[in-house]
C-alpha cells in the first residue's frame, strides 16, 4: 500500500480466517480505532489491534513517519493451541522513496493461547451510547466438547450437539405449520415476545477461546471473563459494546461471555462459535424470535419454497452425508 506524506487513511480489516486470531499492526505507526462490526464507537488510539474470526475494524492511521517502507503484520496468536505465523505481512510504502523490503521492526507482546482474548470491553464505546434494560429472558450454555462412539469430536451447549436437518428447515416449518421442528432438542430456543430483553451467558471450562456470532442482531456485551464458571459477576447495562461477533475469553480455568439482544427483529437466527471446525462440530443453536411475526416479515416465501423444492428433488433416495452439523 502507498503512502503520502502527511495523509491519512481509512482502512478496513476483517478477519476471514477459519481458526486465527490476528495481532494487526503497521511497524513505526500508531492508529485509531473507530468502529467495531460496522457499529462507530468512541475512537482509541493503539499501535496493536486483536481481530477475531468474522469481527471487523475500522482503523485510521496517518502517513506521519520518515520516508520508507514499513511491515504491515498480522500475526496468526497462538490461540487454540495453534503454531504461531507471524510472516502474514505487507508492505507500506512512503512515496518519494526508494522501493525496497522494510527493515522496521514489529511491537512487542506476549503470544500465548491468552493473548487472544478480545479488546478490552471498556475501549469499544459506542458513539450512539444505548443502555440494556432488564431481562426478561435468560438463555444459559455450557460449553463442552465430548467424543462419540466413532470417535468423532463433537461440541455440545448444555449437553445437546446442533444437527441440522437439510430437509426440514426451521423457517419452512414456520411458514408452513407454524410449528418449529424440536430434532435440535433444546438448541432451538424461542424468544416469543417482542420488545424485551434476552440475556444469553456462554460459559466453558475448557481453555479455547471461541467467538461467538449473532444473526440477525447487533448484540450487547455484558461481560467478558476469564474465569468459570459465571459466578453473577457484575454486567454493564450502561453503553456497552455493541458489535456481532464477541469472543468467550479465557483463562486457564476457562472462560465466560455475557450478551444481551432486543428483541426487535423477528426471525429464525443461527447463534455459533466462528471457528469453521467446531461450527462443522455442532456448535450452534437457532433463535427463534417473535415466531408470529415471522410469517409477515418474510418478503419472499416463492424463494424458500424453491429452494426446498430444488433440495428435495436433488436430495430424493440419496444418503446425505450427515457427518458435519450441516451449518
Ligand atoms: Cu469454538
Amino acid at each position: 500500500m502507498d503512502f503520502e506524506s502527511g495523509q491519512t487513511y481509512l482502512l478496513r480489516i476483517v478477519n476471514v480466517a477459519i481458526q486465527s486470531t490476528f495481532k494487526f499492526m503497521i511497524d513505526g505507526h500508531k492508529f485509531w480505532v473507530i468502529s467495531n462490526d460496522f457499529v462507530p464507537i468512541v475512537p482509541y488510539e493503539a499501535t496493536t489491534l486483536n481481530v477475531n474470526i468474522g469481527q471487523r475494524y475500522d482503523i485510521i492511521v496517518t502517513a506521519d513517519q520518515p520516508i520508507g517502507d514499513y511491515w504491515m503484520r498480522s500475526d496468526n496468536l497462538a490461540c487454540t493451541y495453534m503454531i504461531q505465523g507471524n510472516d502474514v505481512k505487507g508492505i507500506i510504502h512512503y512515496a518519494g522513496g526508494l522501493r525496497m523490503e522494510p527493515a522496521s521492526t514489529g511491537y512487542n507482546y506476549t503470544n500465548n493461547f491468552l493473548a487472544c482474548n478480545d479488546e478490552p470491553m471498556a475501549n469499544l464505546v459506542p458513539h450512539v451510547a444505548m443502555n440494556v434494560g432488564a431481562k426478561s429472558q435468560e438463555i444459559d450454555e455450557n460449553v463442552l466438547v465430548t467424543v462419540n462412539s466413532q470417535n468423532l469430536y463433537k461440541w455440545t451447549l448444555s449437553g445437546t450437539t446442533f444437527q441440522a436437518q437439510l430437509g426440514d428447515p426451521t423457517l419452512y416449518d414456520i411458514l408452513k405449520n407454524d410449528t418449529i421442528p424440536n430434532y435440535s432438542g433444546d438448541l432451538a430456543i424461542s424468544v416469543p415476545k417482542l420488545g424485551e430483553w434476552v440475556y444469553l451467558i456462554i460459559e466453558s471450562p475448557i481453555p479455547i477461546s471461541h467467538p461467538i456470532h449473532l444473526h440477525g442482531h447487533d448484540f450487547y456485551v455484558l461481560a467478558q471473563g476469564t474465569t468459570f464458571p459465571y459466578m453473577g459477576q457484575a454486567l454493564q447495562l450502561k453503553n456497552p459494546p455493541r458489535r456481532d461477533v464477541a469472543t468467550i475469553n479465557m483463562g486457564p480455568t476457562g472462560g465466560y461471555l455475557v450478551l444481551a439482544f432486543y428483541t426487535d427483529n423477528p426471525g429464525v437466527w443461527l447463534m455459533h462459535c466462528h471457528i469453521g471446525w467446531h461450527t462443522a462440530m455442532g456448535f450452534a443453536l437457532q433463535i427463534i424470535e417473535g415466531q408470529k411475526d415471522i410469517k409477515k416479515s418474510v418478503q419472499n416465501s416463492c424463494m424458500i419454497e424453491d429452494t426446498c423444492k430444488a433440495w428435495n428433488a436433488w436430495a430424493g433416495d440419496r444418503v446425505v452425508n450427515p457427518g458435519a452439523s450441516g451449518v
